[in-house]
């Protein structure tokens, strides 16, 4: 099976690259795709840029133009729920918008006609990832994940988004790629490692453990398509 493995910065698929060791790259609508074969897996790895329409052109050029079958998704996210540390790991269980905003047409926050509020993760892949957690003895937590084009950096707007989405963690991709597989029909999955908790000194811890998140989140990311059926 093919298939992509997505961050959204360079330092989010650096460790995967050097995890693979061998690949071939090529250059398409603004960002490279390495190609190699992975665990008995044919991969298509990219990272798209920061933010929901960066993301969505990749995820779409990695369904269409290289066939992926599957998207796996791994990075670094804000935490929301009290219980994720720095470096935890959360799996999305769904995925939200929390920046779209049409409620004086009366709809809710979130929500754009004929899309839904919320897009659920493929159960098969979060079951195998629990199982690897298991395996590995690592803590691995399911929620809800809410995405925006906002580097989220205030106590206020972060209790805001967990009210009104009862989000566990944000970042600014995971819904968007989301959105793209819910529309091309293909499993996928997202995964993040905590890198900040998205409240006043969201912008210090993110620059000091981007890196050693990321890091997090590629090992499991990899301990799963090693997994995966062939
Ligand atoms: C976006 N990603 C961060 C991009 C940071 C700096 C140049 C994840 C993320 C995040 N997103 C980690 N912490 C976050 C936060 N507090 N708000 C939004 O996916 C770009």
């Amino acid at each position: 099976m093919k298939i992509a493995i997505m961050g959204a910065m360079r330092e989010e698929i650096d460790p995967i690259l050097a995890a693979v060791g061998t690949y071939t790259s090529s250059q398409h609508a603004g960002n490279v795709f390495y190609e190699c074969v992975y665990g008995g897996h044919e991969l298509v790895i990219a990272y798209s840029k920061i933010g929901k329409v960066f993301s969505a052109i990749t995820a779409s050029v990695m369904l269409e133009r290289f066939g992926a079958q599957m998207l796996l998704f791994s990075g670094v996210a804000g935490g929301i729920s009290k219980e994720l540390k720095i470096g935890d790991l959360i799996m999305a269980s769904s995925l939200c918008q929390h920046d779209v905003d049409i409620t004086a047409f009366g709809h809710p926050f979130g929500f754009i006609p004929e899309g839904t509020l919320m897009i659920e993760s493929d159960p098969q892949l979060r079951s195998l990832a629990s199982e690897v957690a298991i395996d590995m003895k690592i803590d691995l937590y399911e929620g809800i994940i809410a995405t925006g084009d906002q580097f989220v950096a205030s106590s206020e707007r972060k209790e805001w988004i967990h009210q009104t989405f009862d989000a566990d963690a944000l970042e600014m991709e995971g819904s968007s790629v989301a959105c793209v597989c819910q529309n091309f029909a293909i499993p996928f999955f997202i995964l993040r490692a905590i890198s900040d908790t998205a409240d006043g000194g969201a912008s210090d811890d993110f620059d000091a453990f981007l890196k050693t998140s990321a890091q997090v989140s590629a090992t499991f990311i990899l301990e799963m398509v090693k997994r995966l059926e062939n």
